[in-house]
């Protein structure tokens, strides 16, 4: 569906929604409070730096990370705002062990949230983009309650699914299944406009994004495939490595400029065996988002989006980003190595 560049956002799901004959406009009511709660944390967070907001709360998130005030503060901003949305039966949050239920007497939905709030907030201090994502899903089960396996869906099953960007500029990057579209946000009029008409992402691309810090911690497969991109070859470009450490802002370059971020398996902490990235919040939405502007992502050895998840907070490793990146990556995490140029 093409639309102008400069439509807003609300506008694009309009017409979005009136192509889905039937369409009550739950979804755009849902989707109309998440953006109207990330413009809020958007605020707040592009005048951190002036209000005495940075900082530590004292307490800790249920991943045990030190909990700083604009997590919180986007988090209970979301959570408040969805309750009021009508259109949930239950949410998932990083900074929650627990599912959020409705409260009691709310009206509850059809729809199910997962998202992380602010994620990368440990680079909050240092000015570096951050962001939220979000995944949302309908409910299978049966009656007005929840049941859990409403929250264990995998990644095949999202109607919905993307990130906001608090960078230079806040930008909405999100998909339906129906391509993936870009919007900035224009702080005089408050309204997100379409800046990113269906995001494709190229084929193969220079970048690897990987904290390379953990070399030691990594398994030979994975060493072996960022081996073989850094090193110069005939017929291979010569990549960089970039990586800001804060995972929307290093998926959003990977999608604009093509190449692979990676969070691998690591032995750093024997908690954390899978890598640290959370299946239901971060990989899963991220892989929906990449998969319909034409890219891939894998935990090595499967599709991430056909990962069964087991349990709220579960980890996996990813690869994500350009097909051909990721395709080798699979080569490699099988054990397999490409033959020598001219063997
Ligand atoms: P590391 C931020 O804390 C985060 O959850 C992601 O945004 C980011 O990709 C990752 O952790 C960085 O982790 O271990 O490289 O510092």
């Amino acid at each position: 569906m093409a639309s102008e560049i400069g439509v807003t956002v609300t506008q694009h799901l309009l017409s979005q929604q009136a192509q889905h004959g039937g369409a009550t406009g739950a979804f755009t009511r849902l989707l109309n409070e998440l953006i109207l709660s990330a413009k809020i944390i958007s605020r707040e967070v592009n005048k951190a730096g002036l209000v005495e907001i940075l900082g530590f709360t004292g307490e800790r998130n249920v991943q045990g990370e030190r909990v700083r005030k604009l997590d919180e503060f986007a988090h209970d901003m979301i959570v408040r705002r969805m309750e009021q949305s009508r259109q949930l039966c239950v949410m998932g949050s990083e900074e929650d062990a627990d599912p959020i239920e409705m409260p009691p007497h709310a009206e509850k939905g059809e729809y199910v949230l997962l998202f992380d709030p602010l994620d990368g907030s440990s680079n909050i201090d240092a000015n570096v983009s951050i962001g939220t994502i979000f995944s949302i899903l309908r409910k299978q089960s049966q009656g007005v309650d929840y049941q859990m396996g409403d929250l264990l869906q995998p990644g095949f099953k999202q109607v919905a699914a993307g990130y906001f960007l608090y960078g230079s500029s806040t930008m909405m990057v999100y998909t339906t299944g129906n391509g993936v579209s870009g919007f900035t946000l224009d702080p005089s009029v408050g309204e997100f406009l379409l800046s990113h008409p269906q995001i494709e992402i190229p084929s193969s691309g220079k970048i690897f994004s990987a904290n390379v810090g953990y070399w030691d911690y990594w398994n030979e497969d994975t060493r072996a495939y960022l081996d073989y991109l850094r090193k110069p070859g005939p017929k291979k470009p010569v990549y960089s490595c970039r990586y800001i450490g804060s995972l929307v802002a290093d998926f959003h370059r990977t999608l604009l400029y093509g190449g692979v971020f990676l969070y691998p398996a690591d032995s750093k902490d024997p908690r954390k065996p899978h890598g640290k990235l959370r299946l239901l919040y971060e990989c899963s939405p991220l892989a929906f988002v990449v998969e319909q502007a034409g890219g891939a992502a894998s935990t090595g050895k499967e599709r991430i989006m056909e990962v069964s998840p087991q349990e709220l907070h579960q980890r996996v490793p990813i690869i994500i980003g350009s097909p051909e990146e990721v395709a080798l990556a699979e080569e490699f995490f099988a054990g397999r190595r490409p033959r020598a140029e001219g063997a």
